[in-house]
């Protein structure tokens, strides 16, 4: 079982009041799905290109899988790493985990073995679920080798693929563990229900336990405030691991409100639209360049009826003012911000909110007892209406990581606030206006890149003495990687292709891969002898402003 130092715990009063208050009901995800399956077994629940399941039957289905899942060894407590893209099994495995007192660990499926090996050896996962291939890329190879890595990756179980039979050795195919149902563990709210992954500006993975308390209440206030009811239809288009796609209100919302999920494969306007028409979806969630590919494709053609789209959550990234205000035409849609992050706080603007707030804010808190406070660097509060960094606690914002007390130290007040690390403005009506960022970070189209991990992979390419990694503002994406590079030898600088290639072949997700070089004599430094970051943004932006 974990301990429960793997959990940093609310204190006592908060946890009181939030249970007082109804926020935290005692519900585990295992028995929202049992409630659900009671109350509509023939209700569909999933949809996806060759599945259809009723909650009666996701309910079968993921029961079975729990027996497996325990009758393979896998404990009350242990973590399991799921790495699925967007197909139906992904919910039935982690409704099955969940049964199974088991927490999944939510793997993307770009994530390679960079990524992969410290997050198996963080989480201490004994399984790993996965599929076969996805988009040519072999992942039960991927599985094999991060067992390899990872002392306690006992069991490897995989999706398979009927064009492709054959599984490594020592695998299980998924449907090999279906097991007739048995008792499942006893499983608290308060504990852990998995464990979600920061969108990080270090190197190194950061774990976010989720309880099934706090998540269910944000999962809950989202489907309340996105107005989900048993006739909706969530289409997951982004990858579903993500905490986006997952519950804002995203899949877990749907279910909630006993609609339908939907999966597509890929967030192309081609899939989804066909998505969208074949499965009657009435809402979903995307990034800002997604956004911007959908709105162009519906401009160009009426290919697809996509009518039945009512409402568009965009968020993950800054959703620039001038697409959001062409969002709702082209697609026909009410347009709904979301500012969210893994560790928590979630911020939505609201369906009746004015135009004004709507395109021009990422909203406010979901809650009432969310609390947000803009400061300095200092930690002081800046004046009403100034542009600071935001910091939040409350119901459903974790106090600290998994197992991580130097980035518990950094991430969270001595008082249980969580630094975000977002430059905000707060303004007089409460809706936030996202400004930016402090630290390191690229955020590349909702992907988010830490510039620290990367330059540790180029630190070591023979060519490179030295490397810092930035953002450069772009126009489609918001922003894409630029390094800058210090040549060990000055007359064979590397170029971008050999760079590109040598990060590639390190296994990592392909969004981390560099965008652009500038090979430069020396780096500017702040005045305290750092690196800054900000003149070798401000660099490019000039360059840029004068090309
Ligand atoms: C979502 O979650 P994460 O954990 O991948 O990333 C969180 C960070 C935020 O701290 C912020 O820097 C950025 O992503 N972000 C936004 C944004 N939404 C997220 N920046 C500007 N405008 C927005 N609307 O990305 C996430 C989680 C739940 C719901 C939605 C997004």
């Amino acid at each position: 079982m974990p301990s429960q130092s793997d959990l940093t715990p609310w204190p006592a009063a908060e946890v009181e009041a939030y249970r007082a208050l109804g926020y935290w009901t005692g519900e585990t995800f295992g028995d929202m799905l049992t409630a659900r399956a009671t109350a509509t077994p023939d209700a569909i629940a999933v949809v996806d290109d060759r599945n259809r399941w009723t909650y009666a039957e996701l309910d079968e289905r993921a029961r079975s899988l729990a027996s497996g899942f325990l009758g393979l060894g896998i404990a009350p407590g242990d973590r399991v790493l799921v790495q699925l893209p967007n197909i139906a099994e992904f919910v039935e495995v982690i409704f099955g985990l969940f049964y199974a007192g088991a927490l999944p660990v939510f793997c993307l499926p770009a994530h390679r073995q960079s990524e992969l090996i410290p997050i198996a050896q963080a989480s201490g996962a004994v399984a790993m679920v996965t599929c076969h291939h996805h988009q040519t890329f072999n992942h039960a190879t991927l599985a094999a080798i991060l067992r390899d890595h990872a002392a306690d990756l006992r069991h490897l179980i995989i999706v398979p693929d009927h064009k492709r039979p054959a599984l490594p050795g020592g695998t299980h195919a998924l449907d090999d563990l279906r097991a007739a149902p048995r008792d499942l563990p006893a499983v608290a709210a308060s504990d852990i229900a998995f464990l979600q992954l920061s969108g990080g500006s270090t190197g190194i993975p950061k774990l976010i336990p989720r309880t099934h308390d706090d998540y269910l209440y944000s999962v809950r206030r989202s489907a309340e405030l996105c107005r989900l009811d048993s006739s909706s239809v969530y289409l997951a288009a982004l990858p579903v691991a993500h905490n986006f796609p997952m519950s804002s209100p995203g899949i877990l919302g749907a279910l909630w409100a006993g609609g339908t999920v939907a999966l597509a494969i890929d967030p192309s306007p081609t899939t989804a639209f066909s998505a969208i028409q074949r499965f009657s979806v009435t809402i979903t969630g995307l990034v800002p360049p997604l956004a911007r590919l959908w709105v162009e494709r519906a401009e160009a053609s009426t290919a697809y009826d996509i009518s039945s789209l009512r409402v568009l959550l965009v968020g993950g990234a800054r959703c620039p003012d001038e697409l959001a205000r062409r969002l709702g035409p082209a697609l026909g849609v009410t347009v709904q911000q979301v500012f969210g992050m893994a560790e928590g706080l979630v911020c939505y603007t609201r369906l009746d909110d004015p135009e004004e707030v709507i395109l021009g804010t990422q909203g406010r808190p979901m809650s009432e007892h969310d609390q947000v406070a803009v400061v300095d660097e200092h930690g002081d509060p800046v004046p009403p209406g100034t542009d600071g960094l935001l910091i939040t606690k409350g119901p459903y914002t974790i106090r600290g990581y998994y197992r991580n007390p130097e980035a518990n130290a950094s991430s969270f007040t001595e008082d249980g606030w969580y630094r975000t690390g977002d430059v905000v403005n707060l303004r007089a009506d409460g809706n936030l206006v996202v400004k930016g960022r402090l630290g390191d970070r690229v955020n590349r189209g909702g992907e988010k890149i830490s510039a620290e991990e990367v330059e540790a992979h180029l630190l070591d390419h023979p060519l490179i003495r030295d490397a810092v990694v930035v953002s450069v503002p772009d126009e489609r994406l918001g922003e894409r990687s630029c390094v800058f590079v210090l040549a060990a030898d000055p007359a064979t600088p590397p170029a971008l292709g050999q760079i590109r290639q040598f990060v590639r072949e390190r296994g990592v997700a392909t969004w981390k891969i560099p965008d652009l070089l500038e090979v430069v004599d020396s780096f500017p430094e702040t005045g305290v002898g750092k690196i800054s970051r900000r003149s070798l943004r401000a660099e490019l932006s000039a360059r840029a402003a004068n090309s």
